[in-house]
């Protein structure tokens, strides 16, 4: 019965689920467009990394997977790397299909995989050095689609800097700037030169530089990784042993996961794949092997919050667990054989948006996550808490009732002006136990009250 409320999220459609009608308000919910590319054979993380993306895929609009170089990995000749990873899912789509709608096809994966640039940094960017991964970038955010789309650069950022190149050749400034508002660019570490060049003349894309990418995921070639991962079937098996970090580039992508918690545009909200400064700053270099990037000075990025990694490790136990969950659906057509996530909704809202809400200083605000409800028909926790990092709020606040399935929050009187960010977390009591979120942006103005 309750499976279909999953359906529902996840296509669009109103279904009567037991006695509770869910329906879509307040928004649909759009996948995220997401474009990767990769420094496959440099260290072995990228392949991880396709893995949980690849298990993932359905929350996803996957439109490109490039290979590409970095400072690890210089030349790039050919996609057999990332081909091998893709016909593993081939053998396990039907499988993940059974338990949550919207899986690409292999067919597809195959269709969006390529080379991009073969050589490194910005000597294999400008005149004749188009790729199929710069045009693929360029098809992509040329697309009749309000969506952004979010490059990934696993290993160096020369794929896009070849795009936005092009673009600037061939089109008038306001194309150009066009084109640029759509894009939106997720370094891990900057592996090349072409970061600092992009964001030095480009200064209008939204360019993130994570440097807080590693110690968020279990112990190094641990249990979970052995048990939970790589014992599962075709895609556990091309999961290779960590040699250096576990899934430095995963963040990238764990950035738009669109699991509730966060709007991937508010940069600063943080998420899966951590919390980032709104301000841009100087200086955010590239890993070592790059050595001219300050040539470039000054360019500005948008950097990790001072919490780093901890911005991730935060919700561990939810991501870890999601991943195992969805290792599990690789490997098993009965449905009932695996655990499935619960839908949060929000004040009635049962979108996967964060709810912005409008609230007096010196006031009570109710929120409540009634007709929240798990597809196995789990039993759910609910908890709320004050996620203080993101709020202009520092002070203290008090959530009555933070462990049911409402709560009230009273927002004292030195928060007007200030936003209160309030997150509910849910969870299952299935194997393992699965999280679902959603997100309260409290914007508190200044009493009426004399
Ligand atoms: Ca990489
Ligand atoms: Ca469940």
């Amino acid at each position: 019965m309750c499976k279909q409320i999953l359906v529902c999220i996840l296509c669009f459609t109103a279904f009567e689920c037991g006695t509770a009608a869910i329906a879509e308000e307040g928004g649909r919910f759009h996948k995220p467009r997401v474009i990767v590319t990769t420094d496959l054979g440099a260290d072995p993380d990228d392949e991880q990394s396709l893995v949980r993306l690849f298990v993932s895929a359905n929350e996803f609009d996957l439109e490109g997977l490039i290979v590409s170089t970095g400072c690890w990995k210089k030349t790039q000749a050919d996609t057999k790397m990332l081909d091998k990873i893709v016909d593993a899912y081939g053998k396990c789509v039907n499988n993940l299909n059974v338990h949550a709608n919207g899986f690409p096809s292999v067919d597809y994966l195959r269709s969006i995989s390529c080379m991009g640039q073969t050589a490194y940094g910005m000597g294999d960017v400008g005149e004749g050095k188009d790729s199929r991964g710069s045009d693929l970038i360029i098809a992509s955010v040329d697309k009749d689609d309000p969506r952004p789309v979010w490059v990934g650069c696993w290993g160096g950022a020369n794929n896009v800097a070849q795009a936005i190149w092009k673009v600037k050749e061939t089109r008038s400034k306001d194309e150009l700037a066009a084109f640029l508002s759509k894009l939106r660019v997720f370094d891990i570490l900057g592996q090349d030169d072409a970061g600092a060049w992009i964001a030095k003349n480009f200064p209008d894309v939204v360019y993130i530089r994570a440097t807080g990418v590693y110690g968020w995921l279990p112990e190094k070639n641990g249990e979970y990784q052995r048990n939970d991962i790589q014992s599962h079937g075709p895609l556990g098996a091309v999961y290779p042993d960590t040699k250096w970090a576990t899934e430095g580039d995963t963040p990238a992508f764990m950035h738009v996961f669109p699991n509730g918690l966060n709007d991937p545009d508010k940069i600063d909200q943080g998420g899966w794949g951590g919390r980032f400064s709104l301000e841009k700053k100087a200086g955010i270099r590239s890993m070592k092997p790059v050595q001219n990037e300050s040539d470039y000075d000054p360019y500005l990025m948008h950097g990790n919050t001072p919490e780093g990694a901890k911005a991730i490790k935060r919700w561990h136990q939810a991501y870890n667990n999601d991943f195992a969950a969805r290792m599990d659906w690789s490997i098993t057509r009965d449905y009932a054989k695996a655990n499935h996530h619960p839908v949060a909704v929000l004040n009635g809202d049962t979108t996967r948006n964060v709810l912005y809400v409008n609230a007096e200083a010196d006031s009570e605000v109710s929120l409540s996550a009634r007709l929240s409800a798990d597809p196995d028909e789990d039993k759910l926790d609910y908890s709320w808490s004050f996620y203080k990092e993101p709020s202009s709020y520092k002070g203290a606040l008090q959530l009555a009732r933070n462990n049911t399935e409402t709560t009230t929050i009273v927002i004292p009187a030195e928060a007007a002006g200030k936003s209160i960010h309030v997150i509910l977390q849910l969870h299952d009591n299935g194997t393992p136990v699965l999280y679902a979120f959603r997100r309260a942006v409290i914007h508190v103005r200044a009493t009426t009250k004399r």
